[in-house]
């Protein structure tokens, strides 16, 4: 298994993505599924309007607003259980930390189409997207729960900057649109079971169709500037953290956070 991972991290390095299939039990998704189906059935009914209209994912799934106290620390033990962090740290040696979660559905509008983008895009600037994209990574993990077409992404682009066909259609500009098909596209279909592991700072997309409802859960190395990204109510409480197989992941989340609050306050001063 050790070996397999030191391979995988290559290619992760040299494409940004890697796929393992079947790397997760029937039976683990089975019960993954029970859980986030309760928290999706509540999330849709508390967002009913934004889910008719527009919505394509949700986030803050180990929060505390749809589940309770036992289904969060099933969700923290599978998030953090052995085979997941012998994949984050074989990407991320040195303390990796928990980001958050999404869950990523078929929008209701079918004229919503799947849409080319790289994360950071959503937070920086043009020069800044470049520099993030140089120095630092934030990792998604994609757990399908149903089969699904899965996501489509240039490999290679975690690591360069766009050519000029893939710039204009993802930030749409001379009169190009996002849901444009891009000649490098790879397409990685998945099935429930599979894991995918790609950067989010990667040109990619989504790709709509079937039952699709896929668990993403985003972790970055903790040398990295992203603690402003994490909301607390999806970390474990205490209470919590006794229940935990191990709770590192996410300790060393509440680590960079108290440092930073530590530095923040010293600021002020
Ligand atoms: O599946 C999707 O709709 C988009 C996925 C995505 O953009 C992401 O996981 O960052």
């Amino acid at each position: 298994m050790v070996e397999n991972l030191k391979h995988l991290n290559g290619k992760y390095d040299q494409q940004g993505y890697f796929v393992i299939r079947d790397f997760f039990s029937a039976s683990e998704i089975t019960s993954l599924r029970k859980v986030i189906l309760k928290f999706h059935q509540l999330w849709k009914e508390d967002n009913a309007t934004f889910y008719q209209e527009e919505a394509f994912n949700s986030s803050l799934i180990t929060g505390s607003e749809y589940l309770g106290f036992d289904d969060r620390v099933k969700l923290f033990n599978f998030i953090s259980s052995k085979h997941i962090m012998a994949v984050i740290e074989a990407l991320m040696p040195n303390n990796p930390a928990f980001m958050n979660t999404q869950l990523f559905f078929n929008p209701v509008n079918p004229q919503q189409k799947d849409f080319w983008h790289r994360d950071c895009q959503y937070d920086y600037d043009v020069e800044d997207q470049k520099k993030v994209i140089d120095e630092t990574q934030v990792v998604h993990l994609r757990v399908p729960l149903f089969d699904e077409l899965g996501i489509e992404l240039i490999p290679g682009t975690h690591k360069r900057w766009d050519n000029d066909e893939e710039f204009a259609v993802r930030q749409e500009e001379q009169g190009r649109t996002s849901c444009e098909s891009l000649s490098d596209g790879k397409k990685i279909a998945l099935a429930a079971g599979d894991l995918l592991v790609f950067s989010a700072d990667m040109i990619h997309r989504g790709l709509y169709g079937l039952d699709r409802l896929a668990l993403d859960i985003l972790v970055f190395d903790s040398s990295a500037n992203y603690i402003d990204y994490v909301d607390d109510d999806c970390l474990p409480d205490t209470a919590m953290l006794d229940k935990i197989d191990d709770p590192r992941l996410y300790r060393n989340t509440m680590d960079l956070k108290s440092k930073h609050l530590k530095s923040n306050h010293l600021k002020s001063y």
